[in-house]
């Protein structure tokens, strides 16, 4: 049996998983760890600027990827500055392994250097987190974080190992995937297929709202194939457009605040609503019935069976895979089908949209200067290549551009999700490339939010990365702004900041750097900017005054609606 340290049998479990990249800093408290990525061909660890970024990236490369994401921390404060990205991966239910190295185990509880009761520091911001107690338990640790991480519903998970145990010789027997986690998640039962196309069946205009789910399924091919064979209008949740190509004719938008009109008006008036791989979250309802029709009967799939009927009360629920319970209702509709009732509902629906669609058009005519939110995307559309990436950050701007693009790739829209993070964009975008380096990847953050993880321009440049960085800089923290503008009477405290010229702060990194003060001139930048093998900053210089507040509840509490 081959023998080796705990710090080579962790390593050895986590290339099982075919990772190709780790994110972190280095730190003393692992060094045996560190110490197997030397002799791991296949693995490349990857120094970063700040350990807040190793989460964001890692976060981000398993959503592009479907694989795990990891990343590795000093004991203490390396492992406290992973707090805010391992809540954003716990939002956004990404698989995210956080191994953390921790106070040897003959110093344990002594307020030792470093010393801090991690397990508890990372409990709410993780879907599990593990302690290595034994050398000779690193691997069976280390597996079943990882298929915590990648079962069921996903979510990131954390390892501390104290620093002691891991030049300990132990015993590794190497296992596949299969072998210690699940490989699929479970399946509906016939009953629930049949009564949920009876319900669509009598429905007069059902509606399909789908979520991420079908992404941690890699289900986006079986969705369209659902939507296909039914023939019934698909929305998706918040953050999920890019779900099915945009110009299906039976897709309608995502729902939301952040999303638009059209899924809203749907939403609406659908009288039988399937959520599929939805919780039917907060950025995706309100939790109000301000997008959905109060009075619509509800299907509800979920892998999670706490999340069923949670908020909403449901007709039907369903224990399920999202790609499964597609291809099984396809299967069972293509058996019976139907008399298509559904047309009126399907004109009324494509009205609506083509409404929405003249009116973006038409966003092409606003001036170029101030730079304006309907101006600037209707320039950045028409400029992206059709397989554009887009990361969005939390802030007025990178809000906006949740709904801005048109996606024709399944995944290609990566947002901070339910948890909001600023700061989240620019590091993810760099987990994309990591996942996908031949996608081109544009990144819309304020100023305020990519001044929180610029330092990882040093990672792009020494890594190759080249996503297209847009920095709209309003001078401000303006989405919070926003309120002390409409509620407070302009009383502003802490709203306004000062900035470096992002184009200049980029080059000085060695990378592109570029000014844009006219919206006109986004597409030459666009195209000069693909062509590099550079990150690209542009720092965009748009109207302060466009500054608009997104939470309702922030302004419903104030009666200002
Ligand atoms: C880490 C974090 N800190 C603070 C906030 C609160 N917050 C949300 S948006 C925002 C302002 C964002 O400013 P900027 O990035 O410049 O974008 P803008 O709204 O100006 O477009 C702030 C402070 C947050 N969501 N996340
Ligand atoms: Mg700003």
């Amino acid at each position: 049996m081959p023998r080796m340290n705990a710090g080579s049998a962790i390593v050895e479990c986590i290339r099982k998983e075919d990772v190709r990249y780790a994110f972190g800093i280095i730190g003393s408290s692992y060094l045996e760890v560190l110490d197997a990525f030397y002799d791991a061909p296949d693995i490349d660890f990857v120094s970063v600027r700040h350990e807040l970024a190793a989460t964001h990236i890692a976060d981000a490369y398993a959503r592009a990827s479907g694989r795990l994401g990891v990343c590795l921390a000093q004991g203490g404060p390396g492992v406290t500055n992973l707090v805010t990205g391992m809540a954003v991966a716990k939002h956004a239910f990404s698989p995210v392994l956080a191994l953390g190295g921790a106070a040897m185990t003959t110093h344990d509880q002594r307020d030792a250097f470093q010393e801090i009761d991690q397990l508890n520091v990372l409990r709410p911001v993780s879907k599990a987190v593990f302690r290595i107690g034994r050398a000779e338990r690193a691997a069976e640790l280390t597996r079943h974080a990882i298929g915590t991480a990648m079962t069921g519903r996903r979510g990131p998970v954390f390892i501390e190992v104290p620093r002691d145990l891991l030049s300990h010789e132990v015993n590794f027997v190497s296992q596949e995937p299969h072998q210690y986690r699940a490989q699929a998640n479970p399946a509906p039962s016939t009953t629930a297929v049949a009564r949920t196309l009876s319900m669509l069946r009598a429905a007069r205009a059902p509606l399909i709202i789908a979520g991420s789910g079908f992404k941690w399924a890699h289900g986006s091919k079986e969705l369209i194939h659902l939507i296909d064979t039914l023939q019934i209008p698909l929305i998706t949740s918040n953050a999920n457009k890019d779900l099915v190509p945009n110009d299906h004719p039976l897709f309608f938008g995502q729902l939301g605040p952040r999303g638009s009109s059209v899924a809203r008006d749907l939403a609406q008036k659908a009288d039988v609503i399937l959520a599929i791989g939805t919780r039917l979250g907060f950025t995706t309802t309100f939790f109000n019935f301000n997008y959905l029709n109060a009075d619509a009967k509800l299907i509800h799939c979920d892998v999670e069976p706490q999340d069923l009927g949670r908020v909403y009360p449901i007709e039907l629920g369903i224990v399920a895979d999202a790609k499964t319970f597609a291809v099984e209702l396809a299967a069972e509709e293509k058996k019976n089908r139907a008399v298509d009732t559904l047309q009126q509902w399907r004109e009324w629906a494509n009205s609506s949209r083509q409404t929405w669609i003249d009116k973006r058009r038409a966003d092409i005519h606003e001036p170029a200067t101030p730079i304006r939110t309907p101006r600037f995307f209707a320039e950045l559309r028409r400029a992206v290549p059709k397989n554009v990436h887009v990361v969005t950050d939390a802030g007025y701007w990178g809000n906006m551009a949740t709904d801005a693009f048109d996606h024709f790739e399944c995944p290609s829209l990566f947002t901070p999700q339910e948890f909001g993070c600023l700061g989240f964009s620019f590091p993810a975008s760099l987990g994309i490339k990591f996942a996908k380096p031949e996608a081109p990847v544009i990144c819309i953050n304020g100023d305020g939010g990519f001044a929180m993880n610029m330092q990882e321009l040093e990672t792009a440049i020494r890594c190759r990365l080249n996503p297209i960085v847009f920095v709209l800089n309003n001078f401000s923290w303006g989405v919070e702004k926003s309120y002390q503008k409409d509620f407070f009477q302009e009383r502003y405290v802490g709203a306004n900041i000062g900035n470096p010229r992002f184009d200049k702060l980029a080059e000085a990194f060695g990378a592109r750097g570029v000014r844009v003060e006219r919206a006109d001139e986004l597409g030459d930048v666009v195209s000069a900017a693909l062509k590099s093998d550079l990150p690209t900053v542009v720092d965009v210089i748009v109207d302060p005054s466009e500054i608009s507040g997104l939470r309702r509840d922030a302004v419903v509490a104030r009666k200002a609606v």
